[in-house]
Protein backbone atom coordinates (compact mmCIF):
# COMPACT_ATOMS: atom_id res chain seq x y z
CA UNK A 1 0.00 0.00 0.00
CA UNK A 2 0.93 3.25 -0.54
CA UNK A 3 0.46 6.67 1.58
CA UNK A 4 -1.56 9.17 -0.60
CA UNK A 5 -1.63 12.62 0.54
CA UNK A 6 -5.10 13.57 1.41
CA UNK A 7 -7.00 16.42 0.29
CA UNK A 8 -7.89 19.17 2.82
CA UNK A 9 -11.49 18.91 3.51
CA UNK A 10 -11.57 22.58 3.20
CA UNK A 11 -9.76 25.89 0.76
CA UNK A 12 -6.35 26.61 2.26
CA UNK A 13 -7.63 29.76 2.99
CA UNK A 14 -11.08 28.72 4.69
CA UNK A 15 -9.45 28.76 8.57
CA UNK A 16 -8.28 32.81 8.13
CA UNK A 17 -7.93 34.50 10.19
CA UNK A 18 -6.83 31.84 12.82
CA UNK A 19 -4.68 29.96 10.54
CA UNK A 20 -3.45 31.94 6.92
CA UNK A 21 -3.66 30.29 3.93
CA UNK A 22 0.08 30.31 3.52
CA UNK A 23 0.57 28.86 7.00
CA UNK A 24 -2.26 25.95 5.56
CA UNK A 25 -0.67 25.24 2.08
CA UNK A 26 2.80 25.19 3.37
CA UNK A 27 2.28 22.42 5.82
CA UNK A 28 0.07 20.72 3.92
CA UNK A 29 2.10 20.70 0.60
CA UNK A 30 5.21 20.53 2.32
CA UNK A 31 5.13 19.28 5.42
CA UNK A 32 2.68 16.44 5.61
CA UNK A 33 3.86 15.74 1.82
CA UNK A 34 7.30 15.07 3.01
CA UNK A 35 5.88 12.88 6.01
CA UNK A 36 4.33 11.06 3.19
CA UNK A 37 7.12 10.27 1.05
CA UNK A 38 9.18 9.38 3.43
CA UNK A 39 6.92 6.84 4.41
CA UNK A 40 6.48 5.20 1.18
CA UNK A 41 9.93 5.28 1.49
CA UNK A 42 10.98 3.46 4.32
CA UNK A 43 8.45 0.83 3.84
CA UNK A 44 9.31 -0.21 0.24
CA UNK A 45 11.92 -2.47 1.99
CA UNK A 46 9.23 -4.22 3.83
CA UNK A 47 6.69 -4.96 2.15
CA UNK A 48 4.95 -6.81 4.61
CA UNK A 49 4.45 -3.83 6.98
CA UNK A 50 2.46 -2.36 3.81
CA UNK A 51 0.03 -5.21 4.40
CA UNK A 52 -0.97 -3.39 7.55
CA UNK A 53 -3.19 -1.03 8.53
CA UNK A 54 -0.90 2.45 9.61
CA UNK A 55 -2.71 2.34 13.08
CA UNK A 56 -1.50 -1.37 13.77
CA UNK A 57 1.47 -0.33 12.97
CA UNK A 58 2.02 3.00 15.22
CA UNK A 59 0.38 0.53 18.08
CA UNK A 60 3.02 -2.45 17.69
CA UNK A 61 6.34 -0.45 17.10
CA UNK A 62 8.10 -3.20 19.08
CA UNK A 63 7.18 -5.27 16.05
CA UNK A 64 8.77 -2.85 13.58
CA UNK A 65 12.35 -3.86 11.91
CA UNK A 66 15.00 -1.68 13.83
CA UNK A 67 16.38 -0.14 10.23
CA UNK A 68 12.72 1.67 9.80
CA UNK A 69 11.19 1.65 13.46
CA UNK A 70 12.18 5.62 13.80
CA UNK A 71 11.14 6.20 10.48
CA UNK A 72 7.82 4.43 10.94
CA UNK A 73 7.55 6.24 14.53
CA UNK A 74 8.18 9.61 13.16
CA UNK A 75 7.01 9.56 9.51
CA UNK A 76 4.49 7.32 9.69
CA UNK A 77 2.99 9.29 13.14
CA UNK A 78 3.16 12.59 10.78
CA UNK A 79 1.33 11.45 8.59
CA UNK A 80 -1.56 9.78 10.55
CA UNK A 81 -1.25 13.03 13.04
CA UNK A 82 -2.00 15.51 10.19
CA UNK A 83 -5.31 13.67 9.18
CA UNK A 84 -6.11 13.65 12.03
CA UNK A 85 -5.62 17.54 12.31
CA UNK A 86 -7.20 18.55 9.20
CA UNK A 87 -9.84 16.39 10.10
CA UNK A 88 -10.82 17.85 13.33
CA UNK A 89 -10.63 21.20 11.85
CA UNK A 90 -13.80 23.15 9.88
CA UNK A 91 -14.66 27.08 9.59
CA UNK A 92 -18.14 26.83 10.67
CA UNK A 93 -18.19 24.23 12.98
CA UNK A 94 -20.31 23.68 16.25
CA UNK A 95 -18.75 25.92 19.17
CA UNK A 96 -19.20 23.18 21.28
CA UNK A 97 -19.04 19.33 21.76
CA UNK A 98 -22.54 17.37 21.59
CA UNK A 99 -24.61 14.05 22.65
CA UNK A 100 -22.69 11.64 24.91
CA UNK A 101 -18.91 13.49 24.13
CA UNK A 102 -20.31 16.28 26.34
CA UNK A 103 -21.44 14.33 29.17
CA UNK A 104 -18.09 12.22 28.73
CA UNK A 105 -16.32 15.62 28.69
CA UNK A 106 -18.49 16.72 31.79
CA UNK A 107 -18.30 13.75 33.75
CA UNK A 108 -14.12 13.42 33.10
CA UNK A 109 -13.12 16.91 33.65
CA UNK A 110 -15.91 18.33 35.19
CA UNK A 111 -17.03 21.29 32.61
CA UNK A 112 -16.38 22.46 28.88
CA UNK A 113 -14.15 25.17 30.29
CA UNK A 114 -11.78 22.73 32.47
CA UNK A 115 -11.03 20.25 29.79
CA UNK A 116 -9.94 23.73 27.64
CA UNK A 117 -7.89 24.69 30.04
CA UNK A 118 -6.58 21.34 30.77
CA UNK A 119 -6.33 20.65 26.77
CA UNK A 120 -4.63 24.29 26.01
CA UNK A 121 -2.19 23.44 29.24
CA UNK A 122 -0.84 20.42 27.72
CA UNK A 123 -0.59 22.07 24.00
CA UNK A 124 1.14 25.53 25.54
CA UNK A 125 3.75 23.59 27.98
CA UNK A 126 4.87 20.70 25.75
CA UNK A 127 8.38 21.61 25.32
CA UNK A 128 9.59 22.10 21.52
CA UNK A 129 7.74 20.38 18.70
CA UNK A 130 5.23 17.87 19.48
CA UNK A 131 0.93 17.94 19.83
CA UNK A 132 -1.47 17.72 22.29
CA UNK A 133 -4.58 15.51 22.43
CA UNK A 134 -7.75 13.88 23.24
CA UNK A 135 -7.85 10.88 23.43
CA UNK A 136 -9.96 7.70 24.84
CA UNK A 137 -8.41 3.81 26.23
CA UNK A 138 -10.50 0.75 25.87
CA UNK A 139 -12.77 1.49 28.19
CA UNK A 140 -13.74 5.17 26.07
CA UNK A 141 -12.37 6.48 29.17
CA UNK A 142 -11.21 9.84 27.86
CA UNK A 143 -7.66 11.46 28.72
CA UNK A 144 -5.89 14.63 27.58
CA UNK A 145 -2.06 14.19 26.85
CA UNK A 146 0.61 15.77 25.42
CA UNK A 147 3.10 13.75 22.71
CA UNK A 148 6.79 15.02 21.52
CA UNK A 149 8.14 15.27 18.08
CA UNK A 150 5.37 13.47 16.32
CA UNK A 151 4.66 10.06 18.56
CA UNK A 152 1.14 9.19 18.45
CA UNK A 153 -1.19 7.90 21.53
CA UNK A 154 -1.69 4.80 19.26
CA UNK A 155 1.86 3.98 20.40
CA UNK A 156 0.35 4.15 24.24
CA UNK A 157 -2.68 2.21 23.68
CA UNK A 158 -5.13 5.32 23.60
CA UNK A 159 -7.62 6.03 20.54
CA UNK A 160 -7.00 9.78 19.43
CA UNK A 161 -10.06 11.90 19.22
CA UNK A 162 -8.53 15.35 18.63
CA UNK A 163 -5.24 17.22 17.87
CA UNK A 164 -3.73 19.83 17.92
CA UNK A 165 0.08 20.61 15.94
CA UNK A 166 1.89 22.86 18.08
CA UNK A 167 5.34 22.29 16.07
CA UNK A 168 5.78 25.88 15.37
CA UNK A 169 5.33 25.61 11.57
CA UNK A 170 2.34 25.35 12.43
CA UNK A 171 1.40 28.95 13.64
CA UNK A 172 4.46 31.01 13.10
CA UNK A 173 3.74 33.09 10.39
CA UNK A 174 0.63 34.75 12.28
CA UNK A 175 1.72 34.26 15.66
CA UNK A 176 5.44 33.60 15.64
CA UNK A 177 6.81 32.88 19.24
CA UNK A 178 2.75 33.27 20.77
CA UNK A 179 1.89 29.50 20.84
CA UNK A 180 -0.75 30.43 23.69
CA UNK A 181 -2.57 33.04 21.21
CA UNK A 182 -2.52 30.22 17.99
CA UNK A 183 -3.92 27.53 20.80
CA UNK A 184 -6.77 29.95 22.56
CA UNK A 185 -7.94 31.42 18.76
CA UNK A 186 -7.56 27.48 17.51
CA UNK A 187 -10.21 26.43 20.01
CA UNK A 188 -13.05 28.89 17.36
CA UNK A 189 -11.95 25.89 14.96
CA UNK A 190 -12.75 22.37 16.01
CA UNK A 191 -14.99 20.17 14.48
CA UNK A 192 -16.92 19.13 17.24
CA UNK A 193 -19.39 16.49 14.65
CA UNK A 194 -16.03 14.64 13.61
CA UNK A 195 -14.73 14.77 17.19
CA UNK A 196 -18.00 12.55 18.33
CA UNK A 197 -18.15 10.83 15.38
CA UNK A 198 -14.87 9.24 16.48
CA UNK A 199 -15.94 9.10 20.21
CA UNK A 200 -19.03 7.41 18.80
CA UNK A 201 -16.97 4.62 16.55
CA UNK A 202 -15.22 3.56 19.58
CA UNK A 203 -15.97 -0.20 20.27
MN1 LIG B 1 2.71 19.83 11.42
Amino acid sequence: MTFILPKLPYSYDALEPIIDAKTMEIHHSKHHATYTNNLNTALEKHPKLQAKRLEELLQNLDVVPEDVKMAVRNNGGGYYNHNLYWEVMTPAGLKQPQGKLSGEIDKKFGSLDKFRELFSHEAVSRFGSGWAWLAADDNKELSVLSTPNQDSPLSTGLTPLLCIDVWEHAYYLNYQNRRADYVKAWWELINWEVVLEKYSALK
